[in-house]
């Protein structure tokens, strides 16, 4: 058995048994399908956003910024919007752990929707920093479609800039800024979750951005807690518990792995092949 195999034994033991996952996913999870995370060294977007001319590297999502300047963000989004992106293994996992009535949720902080993508409910789902699925007028507060917002992204005379038909304030997907409350069912779910969560399978977050990156200290002691990620983190490394396992592997590894310890090698693969 190798190392990894002996790291991921007692996870495939507790679903087998009739556990069910939590995830707490970063934006990790998806660096496998192209879409740069925030933090790694050289590929993240800070490393790469000297061409925004930005004061410091969060503001292209801080509102207040935004308030004034919405250039960078929107020279950004051209990238991150969904639609150019396929789900991964990892987030096909996810999807098959639900098929199979082992999944009770999906917190996420990633706001490119992968996990709809690849086939999760709705109802599994919280995305805690929101996602681009609708948006508003930073001033009237008036919904503008998905549609009509990428047409003003194109439209030159616009300078790329997505403005309210109404009022003429800035329009903004409703992903969550830096300076912005939580979607309030961030809140409601976690509260009614936050003592079910049997294995919670941290992954591909640098855990920094609170209050997400609070849930996984504040798990009980029988949570069996896992972290997926290329380095240690938060909790995990801060607050180590003598039951947390700690797989310091990429994502795609870890969800090939699992997948065949669970007998849903064929299964994940068949999904891959088909998006
Ligand atoms: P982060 O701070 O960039 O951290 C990412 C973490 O994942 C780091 O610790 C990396 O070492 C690790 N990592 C990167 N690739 C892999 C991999 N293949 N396998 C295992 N580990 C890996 O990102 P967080 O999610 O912690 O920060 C929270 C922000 C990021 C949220 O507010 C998101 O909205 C935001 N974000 C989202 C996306 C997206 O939706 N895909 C992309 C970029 C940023």
């Amino acid at each position: 058995m190798s190392q990894l195999e002996k790291k991921l034994k007692p996870i495939v033991d507790a679903i087998n048994k009739g556990k069910k996952v939590t995830f707490f996913n970063g934006a990790g999870i998806s660096t496998g399908a192209g879409i740069p995370d925030f933090r790694s060294p050289e590929t993240g977007l800070y490393a790469n956003l000297a061409k925004l001319n930005l004061p410091f590297a969060e503001a292209v999502f801080d509102i207040d910024f935004f308030e004034d300047n919405p250039k960078p963000f929107y020279t950004l989004a051209e990238e991150l919007y969904p639609g150019k992106y396929a789900p991964t293994k990892f987030h096909y996992l996810i999807k098959l752990l639900q098929d199979q009535d082992s999944l009770l949720r999906v917190y996420t902080q990633n706001i490119d929707t992968l996990e709809r993508l690849a086939g999760v409910e709705d109802d599994y789902i919280v995305e805690a920093h929101g996602s681009f699925a609708r948006n508003h007028c930073i001033k009237c507060h008036r919904e503008m479609d998905n549609e009509t917002l990428k047409k003003h992204m194109h439209d030159e005379t616009k300078d790329g800039i997505p403005t309210c038909e109404t009022c003429q304030g800035y329009v903004k997907p409703d992903i969550v800024f830096f300076g912005e409350g939580l979607p309030g069912r961030f809140f409601q779910q976690w509260d009614e979750d936050c003592d079910d969560v049997e294995i919670a399978l941290v992954a591909g977050t640098s855990l920094t951005v609170y209050p997400f990156a609070s849930l996984p200290a504040s798990l009980g002691k029988k949570s069996l807690r896992v972290l997926i990620n290329k380095e240690k983190v938060g909790d995990f490394s801060d607050n180590y518990r003598k039951s947390d396992i700690v797989i310091l592997e990429d994502c795609e590894l870890f969800a090939e792995q699992l997948s065949s310890m669970l007998g849903l090698r064929d299964e994940l693969e068949a999904l891959v092949e088909q998006s």
